[in-house]
């Protein structure tokens, strides 16, 4: 038993996320979590919303609320959202918790004990009319690369670059739309991360196992050369920055937010002190193994902001062990924007279908190698034949035959012949597939060998027919169907990690009334006798049918209702 630390990158606080964001992050967090739950280590999965930075500021203007009211209430939404997708955090926190306020201005601290920090007066846009300066996205204006006129001041939308206030052409606050605007001098601080380039290349370097995708953004960064950052702005939503002279600044939002996974694993210990020791997790934690989840754009921050914020302080904080970095899903080929109101969002798909379909589907087709596109029509068709035919079908059959020819109750009949010896080595062999890929975090081919785990029952069952056994032997077809409800409790146990609601149902129909639990152990042990595992005489019940098949008239609802380009 091993002690793993997972975190997924905190969604923003302004709004409820697209699909996008939940297969790049907390989605394959949490199918990891559960896998290694079930095989019985210590998890701690972390997540959190992000609630500073000048998204949430601009998303509660333009609610109308206070900033604080709109974090609280957003954040309550968000984790019911989470709640609906079966997303098994042990905690989801807030970046604006008086924990992460502490955690955030400890470390500042040691970095500037370090020497690692230095003040400089740098130039900011202000605005006169309204008032105060306007960092980041208060700024709008043309891009100076692609010419887009509602270009973002941190980034374009439209080209993706990178930019600063200052480089936007006929800049205007975001607040008030003036252009009545002037570039003042204002001090902040700056994290030296440069000093500390060589420690983090050696890092990088000794990670053998990483996504080729993480390294490479890694080392592009660091090849490039690392320029100091400015850890501060002129807000007054975020940590305060608690030193004289900067008492009307906070730490920017990308200093704070990472900090927040300690943050929100100290949120989680403070709710049973007795019990939970956060810093077990994450100081001189070399028994720890922690996993970080994220879509691409926050890898830089991943491998080379946060690892040197923790390295600078001199002290053993846990750096991560390996950082999964997924590639974008888009939306018929386009960017998912929250901005845009473009795509799918976590709250309008449960409303169509439960979150198993979607878990399944965007497992299957994660963007780990290259950008994948979601489209209708290929949601429906893998749903309607992984879900409803292979699996959904395959559990109905059984049981219903099972019922009508022998009752419900787990039928005895003939020892295990050359056919049950075949299935099971293939059985084995499979699981040993599906959790190797588990272990590796190559998730599309983990839901590859599940679903041939699945298309192995059904071949089973073709080439046993036991509605024609029965006509010769009724010990044969017993054999065949008990042998079948094996696999049923077996798909029960190892689906649960990609499609948790409905292996819990799986698992109910063999556990019933006050029978003891016939599933046992929580993760099957792959050793022989592995489809002979139920008692016999147990009873069983047929569930509802596990998946509905998605028609063509739904393709077509839900095409026009979340548009999609012809
Ligand atoms: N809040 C969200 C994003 O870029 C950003 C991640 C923070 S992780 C510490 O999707
Ligand atoms: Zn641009």
């Amino acid at each position: 038993m091993a002690r793993h630390l997972i975190t997924s990158a905190l969604p923003y606080i302004n709004g409820v996320k697209h699909l996008g964001n939940l297969v790049g992050s907390m989605l394959p967090a949490d199918v990891y979590a559960r896998y290694l739950r079930l095989r019985g280590h210590d998890v701690l999965y972390i997540c959190a919303t992000d609630e500073h930075g000048t998204p949430a500021e601009l998303a509660a203007q333009e609610a109308g609320v206070p900033v604080d009211d709109y974090c609280a209430e957003h954040h309550t939404l968000q984790a019911q959202v989470c709640r609906g997708f079966a997303l098994s955090f042990d905690y989801f926190g807030r970046s604006s918790s008086p924990q992460n306020r502490d955690q955030t201005q400890y470390l500042g601290r040691r970095l500037d004990q370090n020497g690692l920090v230095r003040e400089e007066s740098s130039d900011q846009i202000y605005s006169r009319t309204d008032g105060r300066f306007l960092p980041d996205r208060y700024v709008i204006g043309t891009c100076p690369f692609c010419a887009y006129p509602a270009a973002r001041g941190d980034q374009c939308e439209s080209c993706t670059r990178l930019l600063d206030p200052l480089q936007l052409i006929n800049p205007r606050s975001a607040v008030s739309q003036s252009s009545d605007i002037e570039v003042r001098a204002s001090r902040h601080l700056y994290f030296l991360q440069s000093r500390l380039a060589p420690q983090l290349r050696a890092w990088v370097e000794s990670q053998e196992n990483w996504p080729a995708l993480t390294t490479s953004i890694a080392l592009k960064w660091l090849n490039e050369g690392l320029e100091d950052r400015c850890i501060t702005r002129d807000l007054d939503w975020g940590v305060p920055v608690d030193r004289p002279g900067f008492e009307d600044k906070v730490y920017y939002v990308w200093f704070d937010a990472p900090i927040e996974y300690i943050g929100a694993t100290r949120e989680w210990a403070d709710q049973d002190p007795e019990r939970r020791d956060w810093r077990s997790w994450w100081y001189d934690a070399d028994d720890v193994r922690y996993t970080q989840f994220m879509a691409k754009d926050n890898i830089p921050f991943h491998t080379i902001m946060f690892p040197a914020t923790l390295i600078g302080t001199g002290e053993p904080w846990k750096l991560a062990d390996y950082i999964k970095g997924v590639n974008w899903l888009n939306y018929y080929g386009g960017k998912f924007s929250s901005s845009r109101k473009y795509g799918i969002f976590m709250d309008d798909a449960l409303d169509v279908l439960p979150a198993d379909y979607w878990r399944y589907y965007l497992i299957a087709n994660a963007p780990e190698s290259d950008d994948t596109s979601f489209t209708w029509e290929l949601f429906a068709a893998q749903v309607n034949k992984d879900l409803a035919d292979t699996l959904g079908n395959f559990v109905h059959r059984v049981l219903t035959l099972g019922s009508r020819l022998f009752g419900p109750a787990v039928p005895g009949g003939a020892d295990p012949g050359p056919h049950e010896q075949h299935l099971e080595e293939q059985i084995r062999a499979g699981l040993r597939g599906y959790e190797a890929n588990l272990d590796a975090l190559q998730l599309r081919r983990a839901a590859q060998q599940l679903r041939a785990l699945w298309s192995a029952g059904n071949a089973y069952l073709d080439l046993k027919a036991p509605w024609l056994e029965i006509k010769d032997s009724h010990d044969s077809a017993r054999l065949t169907l008990r042998t079948a409800m094996n696999l049923i409790r077996l798909y029960g146990q190892i689906s649960a990690p990609i499609i948790p609601d409905t292996a819990h149902a799986l698992q109910s129909v063999f556990a019933i009334g006050n029978e003891p639990e016939p599933i046992g152990e929580a993760w099957p042990d792959g050793t022989p006798g592995i489809l002979n595992r139920l008692t016999t005489g147990a009873p069983f019940r047929v569930p509802d049918v596990l998946f509905r098949k998605v028609t063509e008239r739904d393709v077509e609802t839900w095409r026009s209702r979340f548009g999609a380009p012809e």
